[in-house]
């Protein structure tokens, strides 16, 4: 029905109608055509033709066919029979009678093969379908290809009418399946349509060679997916790729290619199987034509203009990635192996989530190309929109605009690819203006299980690659055992990818030799498949007997080629052995060369600037555009615009105007700002209001801050997809690529940011410490209790404490550098801002600073317009910084020795109980006492506060609940910092958030205990673990190390927490003995919301209570 109502709609236009024709006739003379298509064009403009529907003679044609079909439904085709019968036929006005001035079909004089006469029914009929057929086949040739290599889901050829064994089935053809075509139809000609290519110069074949062709091309080794595609033209192009007799022909030369880059691919796991057989790597045997597919496909797109490739992968076959396609040095891959220690930072990640990065020389293409592979967690396809953002980071600096320099390549499971949402969400950025990265080829290593669960029972959708679907890319499987197969499809990705800068799949379809990784058992819950994999022969040995029966090589050459690299290994494994440590540097993903060169660790730059720079950002981000006249504004940001400038014009700044203060500047200084977020153009309280957007012109929009000054650095705003996890990740990978730039992502709401955990987890808080990678990303996560119920209260600001690597008991040595030194510590920053100068400064302080971290700041919703939260411009002038902590400048904190409360608060409460303060008359009682920045936390102000009101009760004032918010982070620290101790009870491990250590796997260090030389190696590890059953007397000071260290020339913290310990002991205060020293100082009490489930009250009434409860404990003496 479908085919036939297809061929129906193609006569609707009269372009569509010449199609049409030109199909149907064999042979016409161009006179006759002429005739025909100079009628269907006078027809144009006839009175009927301007009727929706048919007319002339298909219209007709068809009413014919009704009518036949009304009297009797067997007499017309199958297709028309399910085209009537699907009521999608209704007989308009126009159509009986037959218009006086339209073409009936017999008008036209059938010339050639069909004998000139006007052609039967049956000779139509017969057209439409192998039109159907040749359709059919596209659309659906792929659901009867042969691409298991196992043969496991291969369906069986079916012996059609004429006697001839063949795949598509009934899946394929539907109505047309047992189609009416028998053996005496086999030899007859018929027309091909525009939308084939499978006769080459042919304009005609006969059917035998039509199906013949139309096999091998769609339900052989390969099975297309594309006809979902929109465009016409793009069909038409894969049609052209994979149709064109021919296509699939190899030269000798390629195909030894082929084989020898298969044979290092095999020869790579081999290899490792044999040294390492205890080892898990995560082999590729069963798909090691990956290798190959990779490279080609990095090939062709070098050839085509590509100089960077940027991969993010699994740890299916990454070592042999990293190995044969970056060709990273193999011995530093096989010093993985060896359990070394690191002689760099960093507490490191098993060996099959490292990533690198490696530039050379394309040995096929001759021209040089960058490789990047990201470093990855554990947490599959969440490295993706990591991927995506590096890529569109690199485009951007390269002014790559159309992405035909720097392309990303992700690589994916099977099982992964289509069960994890973060796929759908990375594939919803491929076509948005400001997150494209211009087409990405995906790979899925598609071995038909995962882990041990079979596709059956892990996906709902027939193909694991379902998902790429919705973005209109196409999908190209293909049984991972034909080479040359695969090497086709690569290269129409590629060229795919440089024609159409559109994302596009490569379904490689393999199976898995061992099981999950090298040291499980298969057969346990996959018994039948694993006895067809054993009798399987590998993908090498099967294509060298093809080529050597083919006589394109010889034995001897495929033995001595693979006896060659085997020789390679061999010398990088004996060079592996003489490593005595691993270095984390070797395996960066994103070196920024130059950064740190040349600077001094411990220098900020300052963050104040001159006070006209304030006045002209403040003056440009208030104005219209430039040709205001005629660009119409909304009133009420005309309304906004004039406040602004009335706060230029007084040298004060609100949230917004700091925040823009904080933007401008950097862009003066060179430095690309780029914020990220859903609708952080208005911004969701409607506060920033960067894009100013003409009222009655679509698409004309004003960005001031992209206006501030001649030469500045682009500025880019950008309302992002509905989605966390994709678009963090994103913006995580393009803070990766260039550290001079200030790369901000906005949660709608903190609390949202949930659903981007893995991305806060495994990359954010631990990525220096796993992958030495440094970032200086902005979270910015609207936060605070206002009386708008549960959701959108909270940032979940507990969570990225308890994330923060600082010790809370310990106290760093007090210097002019311990802000610094703290922050070069820890993890990453969070903090929580009630001025717009501070606000102003801390984000400036990130470019300001000599490394990067992230910062993830908690920022206001009701502050954006609080009255006073306003800074004058002296607070962001030159000589101004971000302040740690606010100090109580007012009553209190002029007469300290007469305060009798100290609160310390972070965040809006502040504005709260200054109120509540004034209100009670207490200003000169109690001192209030701002903590802006809460990790690391300002020991050394904390202490500073508390001595200056000496006689003061302590008390932590927050309006989260007890167990949420600050209090649980800042509590131990305000001991520490009170009592200048460390604690008793904790072991002496520091805190630090990556939970692997150095080299050797955590399953490694657990077996380890079994034999002495491995639990000598567990104390190297776990010198914690080890310190825990020495005696008291034993663990005082390290003779070893340092009583107080400097940082080294190139700025590493010590390598291991021990000496990092010492480090970190003030000069000359000595350890405790044993490490006890008992509180018994001062203390800090609570004062607050008791614990809860939730992050606040539904009732309004409810949370007013009490707040006013929490504002009346804090403020009583
Ligand atoms: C988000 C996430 N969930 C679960 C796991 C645990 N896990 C590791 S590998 C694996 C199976 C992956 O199967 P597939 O994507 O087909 O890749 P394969 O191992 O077969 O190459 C699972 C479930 C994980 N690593 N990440
Ligand atoms: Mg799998």
């Amino acid at each position: 029905m479908h085919r036939a109502h297809t061929a129906f709609s193609l006569a609707l236009s009269p372009k569509a109608h010449k199609n049409f024709a030109t199909w149907l006739l064999k042979s016409t003379s161009s006179q006759q055509m002429a005739k025909a298509t100079a009628a269907a064009a006078v027809r144009t403009y006839n009175s009927a033709a301007a009727e929706p529907f048919a007319n002339g003679s298909t219209a007709s044609y068809v009413e014919e066919m009704y009518n036949a079909w009304l009297r009797d439904p067997t007499s017309v085709h199958t297709s028309w029979d399910a085209y009537f019968r699907s009521n999608s036929y209704t007989s308009p006005p126009n159509l009986a009678p037959v218009q006086a001035n339209t073409l009936p079909l017999t008008a036209f004089n059938f010339g050639g093969a069909v004998g000139g006469a006007a052609p039967d029914s049956k000779t139509i009929d017969d057209h439409l379908a192998v039109q159907a057929i040749i359709r059919s086949y596209q659309s659906r040739g792929h659901l009867a290809s042969d691409l298991d290599p196992l043969g496991i889901l291969t369906r069986e050829k079916t012996v059609c009418k004429d006697g001839l064994a063949r795949r598509a089935n009934e899946d394929v053809l539907r109505q047309h399946s047992g189609f009416l075509f028998g053996e005496q139809d086999m030899e007859r000609q018929f027309k091909l349509p525009s939308t084939t290519f499978i006769g080459g110069d042919e304009a005609s074949l006969p059917l035998k060679e039509i199906l013949n062709r139309l096999e091998n091309v769609y339900c052989n080794k390969i099975g297309v997916e594309f006809m979902f595609i929109n465009s016409l033209e793009q069909c038409n192009w894969i049609r052209k790729r994979f149709e064109t007799p021919g296509v699939l022909n190899f030269s000798p030369e390629e195909k030894r290619l082929i084989l020898a880059r298969l044979t290092r691919a095999t020869g790579f796991e081999a290899f490792l199987a044999k040294k390492y057989s205890s080892e898990k790597r995560f082999g590729l045997e069963g798909c090691e034509i990956m290798i190959p597919a990779l490279k080609e496909i990095i090939d062709v797109s070098t050839e085509l203009g590509v100089e960077s490739v940027i991969m993010g992968m699994p740890h299916r076959g990454r070592l042999n990635t990293l190995a044969n396609v970056c060709r990273k040095p193999l011995n530093q891959i096989f010093t993985q192996f060896a359990g070394l220690e690191a002689a760099d930072d960093g507490s490191g990640d098993v060996k099959y989530h490292l990533g690198t990065y490696i530039e050379r020389l394309n040995r096929v293409t001759n021209k040089n190309i960058r490789l990047a592979v990201v470093a990855n967690p554990s947490h599959l396809e969440a490295v993706d929109p990591v991927v995506q953002g590096k890529t569109r980071a690199e485009q951007f600096y390269r002014g790559d605009q159309e992405g035909k320099k720097v392309m990303s390549i992700l690589i994916h499971g099977d099982a992964a690819f289509c069960g994890q949402g973060v796929v759908y969400e990375t594939m919803h950025l491929s076509d948005l203006p400001d997150y494209t990265t211009h087409g990405t080829i995906h790979v899925v290593a598609n071995n038909q299980i995962g882990f041990t669960t079979d596709p059956r029972f892990s996906r709902s959708s027939p193909y694991c690659t379902d998902v790429a679907r919705v973005v209109n890319a196409p999908i190209f499987h293909v049984n991972a055992d034909d080479p040359e197969a695969v090497m086709h499809v690569c290269k129409v990705a590629a060229e795919w990818r440089a024609t159409f800068h559109k994302d596009c799949v490569i379904d490689l379809v393999g199976y898995r030799r061992n099981g999950h990784n090298e040291i499980d058992e298969p057969m346990f819950t996959q018994p039948l498949m694993y006895q067809k994999i054993r009798k399987h022969k590998n993908c090498l040995d099967l294509y060298a007997d093809k080529l050597i029966a083919e006589g394109t090589c010889t034995a001897e050459e495929v033995k001595s080629v693979a006896a060659k690299y085997e020789n390679i290994c061999e010398e990088a494994f004996a060079l592996a052995k003489t490593e005595t440590h691993v270095k984390y540097k070797d395996w960066l993903d994103s070196p920024w060369s130059g950064f740190f060169e040349g600077k001094d660790p411990l220098k900020v730059a300052p963050t104040g600037v001159k006070e006209e720079t304030l006045i002209h950002i403040g003056n440009r981000f208030s104005s219209p555009p430039p040709n205001a006249a005629e660009f119409v504004i909304h009133k009420g940001l005309l309304r906004v615009l004039a406040a602004r400038k009335a706060m230029v014009d007084e040298k004060i700044a609100d949230w917004a105007l700091g925040e823009a203060m904080a933007f401008g500047s950097l862009l003066k200084e060179g430095i690309h700002v780029r914020l990220s977020g859903q609708d952080v153009e208005r911004g969701t309280f409607s506060h920033r209001h960067h894009v100013l957007h003409h009222q009655l012109v679509d698409k004309a929009t004003y960005n001031s801050l992209q206006h501030m000054y001649p030469d500045q650095a682009p500025y880019s705003v950008s309302n992002s997809s509905l989605s966390e996890y994709a678009v963090l990740g994103f913006e995580h990978g393009y803070s990766m690529t260039n550290p001079n730039a200030l790369v901000l992502w906005e949660a709608q709401f903190g609390d949202f940011s949930n659903t981007a955990q893995s991305i806060i987890d495994q990359f954010i808080s631990s990525g220096q410490s796993k992958w030495v990678r440094q970032s200086g990303l902005v979270m910015l996560l609207p936060h605070g209790m206002e009386g708008m119920g549960p959701e959108h209260s909270s940032c979940r600001v507990e969570r990225f404490l308890q994330m923060s690597s600082d010790d809370p008991d310990y106290f760093p040595p007090e210097s002019d550098e311990f802000a610094i030194r703290q922050l070069h510590d820890i993890n990453w920053i969070v903090a929580n801002c009630t001025t717009p100068a501070n606000y102003y400064h801390i984000l400036r302080r990130q470019i300001a600073l000599p490394f990067r971290k992230p910062l993830i700041l908690c920022t206001p919703k009701s502050l954006l317009r609080h009255p006073e939260a306003k800074s004058p411009f002296s607070e962001m002038s030159e000589g101004s910084e971000f302040q740690r902590i606010i100090p109580d400048n007012g009553p209190a904190g002029q007469n300290p020795s007469n305060v009798k409360k100290v609160v310390f608060c972070t965040g809006r409460v502040y504005y709260d109980l200054t109120k509540t303060r004034t209100e009670k008359q207490l200003e000169s009682d109690i001192a209030i006492v701002r903590v802006e920045q809460v990790s690391p936390f300002p020991f050394d102000l904390v202490k500073e506060q508390a001595n200056l009101y000496k006689n003061a009760e302590l008390v932590w004032a927050q309006e989260e609940h007890k167990n949420q918010g600050c209090w649980t982070y800042v509590q131990p620290r305000f001991l520490t910092a009170l009592n200048h101790s460390r604690d008793v009870s904790q072991s002496d491990q520091q805190s630090s958030y990556s939970n692997t250590t150095n080299t050797t796997d955590h399953t490694n260090q657990v077996s380890a205990t079994d034999s002495d030389s491995n639990s000598e190696l567990l104390q190297k590890s776990k010198p914690w673990l080890s310190r825990m059953f020495t005696k008291e007397s034993d663990s005082g000071s390290d003779p070893a190390s340092p009583a107080s260290g400097a940082i080294g020339s190139d700025f590493n913290a010590a390598k291991h927490f021990h000496v990092r310990h010492d480090f970190n002991r003030p000069a000359g205060v000595a350890a405790a003995p044993g490490g006890r020293i008992s509180k018994t100082g001062r203390k800090i009490s609570y004062v607050g919301r008791a614990c809860g489930a939730s992050t606040a009250t539904g009732s309004k009434a409810m949370h007013i209570r009490e707040l006013n409860a929490l504002l009346n404990d804090a403020i009583s003496t």
